[in-house]
Protein backbone atom coordinates (compact mmCIF):
# COMPACT_ATOMS: atom_id res chain seq x y z
CA UNK A 1 0.00 0.00 0.00
CA UNK A 2 1.14 3.45 -0.32
CA UNK A 3 0.34 6.03 2.60
CA UNK A 4 1.01 9.30 2.87
CA UNK A 5 2.51 11.18 6.11
CA UNK A 6 1.39 14.86 6.30
CA UNK A 7 3.37 15.70 9.33
CA UNK A 8 6.22 18.03 10.84
CA UNK A 9 10.38 17.19 10.69
CA UNK A 10 11.74 16.06 13.96
CA UNK A 11 15.48 16.61 13.56
CA UNK A 12 16.26 14.21 16.59
CA UNK A 13 14.68 11.71 14.67
CA UNK A 14 12.68 10.44 17.62
CA UNK A 15 9.66 11.92 16.82
CA UNK A 16 7.15 13.31 13.90
CA UNK A 17 7.58 12.62 10.29
CA UNK A 18 10.99 10.65 10.96
CA UNK A 19 8.77 7.74 13.25
CA UNK A 20 6.25 8.14 10.61
CA UNK A 21 8.58 7.31 7.44
CA UNK A 22 10.17 3.80 9.88
CA UNK A 23 6.70 2.70 11.29
CA UNK A 24 5.29 2.99 7.63
CA UNK A 25 8.42 1.21 6.11
CA UNK A 26 8.31 -1.72 9.74
CA UNK A 27 4.80 -2.17 8.01
CA UNK A 28 5.45 -3.05 4.25
CA UNK A 29 4.43 0.51 3.56
CA UNK A 30 5.14 3.07 0.74
CA UNK A 31 5.17 6.27 1.60
CA UNK A 32 4.76 9.86 0.30
CA UNK A 33 5.21 13.19 2.74
CA UNK A 34 3.63 16.37 2.75
CA UNK A 35 6.19 18.21 5.42
CA UNK A 36 4.50 20.88 7.30
CA UNK A 37 7.09 22.06 9.48
CA UNK A 38 10.98 21.59 9.94
CA UNK A 39 11.55 21.69 14.03
CA UNK A 40 15.21 21.79 15.38
CA UNK A 41 15.06 19.25 18.79
CA UNK A 42 17.21 17.80 20.73
CA UNK A 43 18.52 17.35 24.35
CA UNK A 44 16.88 21.01 25.78
CA UNK A 45 13.74 19.82 23.97
CA UNK A 46 12.12 22.59 20.84
CA UNK A 47 14.80 24.82 19.71
CA UNK A 48 13.81 26.10 16.22
CA UNK A 49 9.93 25.87 14.72
CA UNK A 50 9.70 27.28 10.84
CA UNK A 51 6.21 26.92 9.40
CA UNK A 52 6.18 25.62 6.10
CA UNK A 53 3.94 28.10 3.73
CA UNK A 54 0.40 26.73 2.86
CA UNK A 55 1.23 27.34 -0.98
CA UNK A 56 4.11 25.11 -0.62
CA UNK A 57 2.06 22.61 2.08
CA UNK A 58 -0.69 22.53 -0.75
CA UNK A 59 2.07 22.01 -3.19
CA UNK A 60 3.13 18.74 -1.96
CA UNK A 61 -0.76 17.44 -1.16
CA UNK A 62 -1.74 18.14 -4.68
CA UNK A 63 1.09 16.22 -5.81
CA UNK A 64 0.92 13.03 -3.27
CA UNK A 65 -3.01 12.59 -3.95
CA UNK A 66 -2.33 13.16 -7.74
CA UNK A 67 -0.93 9.61 -7.53
CA UNK A 68 -3.30 8.27 -5.26
CA UNK A 69 -3.06 6.84 -1.58
CA UNK A 70 -4.24 4.23 0.33
CA UNK A 71 -4.19 5.84 3.43
CA UNK A 72 -3.45 9.12 5.39
CA UNK A 73 -2.18 10.29 8.63
CA UNK A 74 -2.00 13.40 9.98
CA UNK A 75 0.26 14.96 12.31
CA UNK A 76 1.47 18.43 13.28
CA UNK A 77 0.09 21.22 11.75
CA UNK A 78 1.92 24.31 12.87
CA UNK A 79 -0.69 27.08 12.32
CA UNK A 80 -4.33 27.80 10.87
CA UNK A 81 -3.39 28.13 7.55
CA UNK A 82 -1.88 25.00 7.25
CA UNK A 83 -4.79 23.39 9.13
CA UNK A 84 -7.41 25.29 6.49
CA UNK A 85 -5.26 24.06 3.01
CA UNK A 86 -5.04 20.32 4.48
CA UNK A 87 -8.43 19.78 5.56
CA UNK A 88 -10.19 21.55 2.06
CA UNK A 89 -7.64 18.65 0.18
CA UNK A 90 -9.09 15.83 2.67
CA UNK A 91 -12.13 16.47 2.88
CA UNK A 92 -12.39 15.80 -0.79
CA UNK A 93 -10.13 12.57 -0.40
CA UNK A 94 -12.97 9.35 -1.04
CA UNK A 95 -11.86 6.01 0.06
CA UNK A 96 -8.67 6.31 1.68
CA UNK A 97 -8.79 6.13 5.64
CA UNK A 98 -7.23 9.23 7.33
CA UNK A 99 -5.86 9.48 11.05
CA UNK A 100 -5.49 12.78 12.61
CA UNK A 101 -3.37 12.90 15.63
CA UNK A 102 -4.02 16.20 17.02
CA UNK A 103 -0.46 17.44 17.76
CA UNK A 104 -0.96 20.56 20.05
CA UNK A 105 2.70 20.18 21.66
CA UNK A 106 5.75 18.43 22.23
CA UNK A 107 6.62 16.43 25.48
CA UNK A 108 8.79 19.00 26.07
CA UNK A 109 5.48 21.34 26.29
CA UNK A 110 6.70 23.45 23.03
CA UNK A 111 3.46 24.37 21.29
CA UNK A 112 3.55 22.40 17.65
CA UNK A 113 -0.13 24.15 16.35
CA UNK A 114 -0.79 27.61 17.20
CA UNK A 115 -3.87 28.67 19.66
CA UNK A 116 -5.27 30.01 16.56
CA UNK A 117 -5.71 27.13 14.91
CA UNK A 118 -7.50 24.83 17.47
CA UNK A 119 -10.82 26.16 15.80
CA UNK A 120 -9.94 25.64 12.09
CA UNK A 121 -8.87 22.43 13.44
CA UNK A 122 -12.11 21.20 15.14
CA UNK A 123 -14.57 22.80 12.52
CA UNK A 124 -12.36 21.74 9.21
CA UNK A 125 -10.06 19.09 9.80
CA UNK A 126 -11.37 16.42 12.28
CA UNK A 127 -14.69 16.07 10.36
CA UNK A 128 -12.84 14.58 7.56
CA UNK A 129 -10.90 12.30 10.30
CA UNK A 130 -11.63 8.22 10.09
CA UNK A 131 -9.82 7.63 13.45
CA UNK A 132 -8.72 10.91 15.53
CA UNK A 133 -6.15 9.67 18.24
CA UNK A 134 -5.99 12.45 21.20
CA UNK A 135 -3.34 11.89 24.58
CA UNK A 136 -5.60 13.33 27.16
CA UNK A 137 -4.27 17.06 27.83
CA UNK A 138 -5.51 16.93 23.68
CA UNK A 139 -8.79 15.69 24.32
CA UNK A 140 -9.16 18.17 27.74
CA UNK A 141 -8.47 21.05 25.53
CA UNK A 142 -10.06 20.60 22.30
CA UNK A 143 -13.28 19.57 24.27
CA UNK A 144 -13.04 21.63 27.37
CA UNK A 145 -14.12 18.65 29.30
CA UNK A 146 -12.82 16.83 32.34
CA UNK A 147 -11.05 13.45 31.53
CA UNK A 148 -10.70 12.03 35.06
CA UNK A 149 -12.62 9.14 34.90
CA UNK A 150 -13.07 6.99 32.10
CA UNK A 151 -17.06 7.49 32.10
CA UNK A 152 -15.31 11.86 31.40
CA UNK A 153 -13.20 10.49 28.73
CA UNK A 154 -16.20 8.48 26.79
CA UNK A 155 -17.78 11.58 27.04
CA UNK A 156 -15.22 13.96 25.28
CA UNK A 157 -14.46 11.46 22.29
CA UNK A 158 -18.19 11.62 22.00
CA UNK A 159 -18.60 15.69 22.18
CA UNK A 160 -14.81 15.91 20.10
CA UNK A 161 -16.27 13.33 17.02
CA UNK A 162 -19.69 14.78 17.10
CA UNK A 163 -21.06 11.25 16.06
CA UNK A 164 -18.65 11.00 12.62
CA UNK A 165 -14.53 9.62 13.28
CA UNK A 166 -13.95 7.05 15.51
CA UNK A 167 -11.95 8.46 18.70
CA UNK A 168 -8.56 6.56 20.05
CA UNK A 169 -8.33 8.19 23.41
CA UNK A 170 -4.66 6.94 24.53
CA UNK A 171 -4.06 6.68 28.54
CA UNK A 172 -0.71 7.41 28.61
CA UNK A 173 -0.52 10.56 30.61
CA UNK A 174 -2.68 9.52 33.33
CA UNK A 175 -1.42 8.11 36.53
CA UNK A 176 -1.40 4.38 37.67
CA UNK A 177 -0.25 0.75 36.86
CA UNK A 178 -2.48 0.09 34.22
CA UNK A 179 -2.33 1.92 30.60
CA UNK A 180 -5.94 2.16 29.32
CA UNK A 181 -6.74 3.31 25.82
CA UNK A 182 -10.13 3.73 24.98
CA UNK A 183 -11.85 3.07 21.77
CA UNK A 184 -14.81 5.23 20.71
CA UNK A 185 -16.75 4.64 18.17
CA UNK A 186 -20.47 4.00 16.51
CA UNK A 187 -20.28 0.30 17.45
CA UNK A 188 -19.61 1.03 20.95
CA UNK A 189 -16.69 1.96 23.65
CA UNK A 190 -13.35 -0.92 23.39
CA UNK A 191 -10.91 -1.09 25.89
CA UNK A 192 -7.23 -2.06 25.75
CA UNK A 193 -5.11 -1.98 28.84
CA UNK A 194 -1.43 -3.22 29.25
CA UNK A 195 0.29 -3.02 32.20
CA UNK A 196 2.30 0.62 32.08
CA UNK A 197 6.33 0.03 31.49
CA UNK A 198 8.97 1.97 33.57
CA UNK A 199 10.14 3.30 30.30
CA UNK A 200 9.14 6.17 28.51
CA UNK A 201 9.81 7.28 24.68
CA UNK A 202 9.46 9.72 22.41
CA UNK A 203 7.23 9.20 19.02
CA UNK A 204 4.98 6.74 20.40
CA UNK A 205 1.88 8.95 19.31
CA UNK A 206 3.42 9.24 16.12
CA UNK A 207 4.47 5.80 15.65
CA UNK A 208 0.75 4.94 17.01
CA UNK A 209 -1.35 6.96 14.52
CA UNK A 210 0.96 5.90 11.45
CA UNK A 211 0.75 2.34 12.49
CA UNK A 212 -3.35 2.43 12.61
CA UNK A 213 -3.07 4.24 9.55
CA UNK A 214 -0.92 0.74 7.71
CA UNK A 215 -3.85 -1.40 9.43
CA UNK A 216 -6.73 0.10 8.53
CA UNK A 217 -5.02 1.02 4.35
CA UNK A 218 -4.10 -2.69 4.66
CA UNK A 219 -8.35 -3.64 5.15
CA UNK A 220 -7.80 -4.21 8.46
CA UNK A 221 -11.26 -3.73 10.75
CA UNK A 222 -11.04 -0.67 13.39
CA UNK A 223 -10.40 -2.53 16.53
CA UNK A 224 -8.25 -5.31 15.26
CA UNK A 225 -6.12 -2.32 13.81
CA UNK A 226 -6.38 -0.58 16.32
CA UNK A 227 -5.15 -3.46 18.77
CA UNK A 228 -2.28 -3.85 16.66
CA UNK A 229 -1.30 -0.34 16.52
CA UNK A 230 -0.95 -0.22 20.22
CA UNK A 231 0.78 -3.52 20.62
CA UNK A 232 3.64 -1.72 17.86
CA UNK A 233 3.53 0.59 20.40
CA UNK A 234 4.03 -1.67 23.37
CA UNK A 235 7.10 -3.14 21.81
CA UNK A 236 8.53 0.38 21.07
CA UNK A 237 8.32 1.19 24.23
CA UNK A 238 9.59 -2.17 25.42
CA UNK A 239 12.91 -1.45 23.29
CA UNK A 240 13.32 1.83 24.54
CA UNK A 241 15.45 2.95 27.18
CA UNK A 242 14.97 2.54 31.31
CA UNK A 243 13.64 5.57 32.87
O1 LIG B 1 4.77 13.68 19.17
C1 LIG B 1 4.25 14.80 18.60
C2 LIG B 1 5.17 15.43 17.61
C3 LIG B 1 4.77 15.49 16.29
N1 LIG B 1 5.51 16.08 15.35
C4 LIG B 1 6.69 16.64 15.63
C5 LIG B 1 7.17 16.58 16.93
C6 LIG B 1 6.39 15.97 17.95
C7 LIG B 1 6.87 15.94 19.33
O2 LIG B 1 7.89 16.44 19.67
O3 LIG B 1 8.35 17.12 17.21
C8 LIG B 1 7.49 17.28 14.56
Amino acid sequence: VRLLAIAGSDSSGRAGLQVDLATFAAHGAEAATVVTAVTAQGGGGVLAIEVISAATVAAQLDAALDEGVDGVKVGMLGDARVVEVVARRLAALRGAPIVVDPVLAASSGMALLEDAAIEPLRRLLLPAATVITPNLPELARLTGCAVESDGDRVAAARSLAAGGPAVLVKGGHAEGALLVDLLVHTGGVARFEHPRQARSARGTGCALASALTARLARGEALVDAVRGAIDHVQQRIAAAAPR
